[in-house]
């Protein structure tokens, strides 16, 4: 059953560059209403574990020295359609490939420095959610 909520991270390639505010604007201007967010450090074992679906794939272990490279912004976000229609927003995984005024073209700089994660699921957004707000603004 569709939620309205998803899960975001601004990741730390938008996070240095000074995109928290441009990032938020473009996501309030959409719809979104942010429910909860933090700024923090993924360690290591943080970033292995929440990209733990990954694992497998090549690209997992630069993906877990990114994420644990610098802060980031985690938020959970309600709109109704969250999922979907936060991921139409942020555009697709590489900005060579990202639509015109997708967050991940205008912000992101690779495939790996790709500005934003945004659930790809009603189910994974609940899980995510959850990995850094255990108590408030429950799924
Ligand atoms: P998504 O973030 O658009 O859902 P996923 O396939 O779930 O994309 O990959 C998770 C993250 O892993 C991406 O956002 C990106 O940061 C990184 N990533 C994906 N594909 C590659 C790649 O081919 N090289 C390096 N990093 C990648
Ligand atoms: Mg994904």
């Amino acid at each position: 059953m569709a939620t309205n909520r998803t899960f975001t991270m601004l990741k730390p390639d938008a996070v240095e560059a000074g995109h928290i505010g441009a990032i938020l604007e473009k996501i309030n201007a959409a719809g979104f209403r942010i429910v909860a967010m933090q700024m923090t450090e993924l360690s290591i074992n943080d970033a292995k574990a929440f990209y733990a679906v990954h694992s497998e794939r090549p690209f997992y272990g630069e993906l877990v020295d990114y994420m644990s490279s610098g802060p980031i912004v985690a938020a959970i976000l309600e709109k109704d359609n969250a999922v979907e229609d936060f991921r139409t927003l942020i555009g697709a995984t590489n900005p060579a490939e990202a639509a015109e005024g997708t967050i991940r073209k205008l912000y992101a700089t690779s495939i790996a420095a790709n500005a934003v994660h945004g659930s790809d699921s009603d189910e994974n957004a609940a899980i995510e959610g959850s990995f850094y707000f255990s108590d408030r603004a429950k799924f």
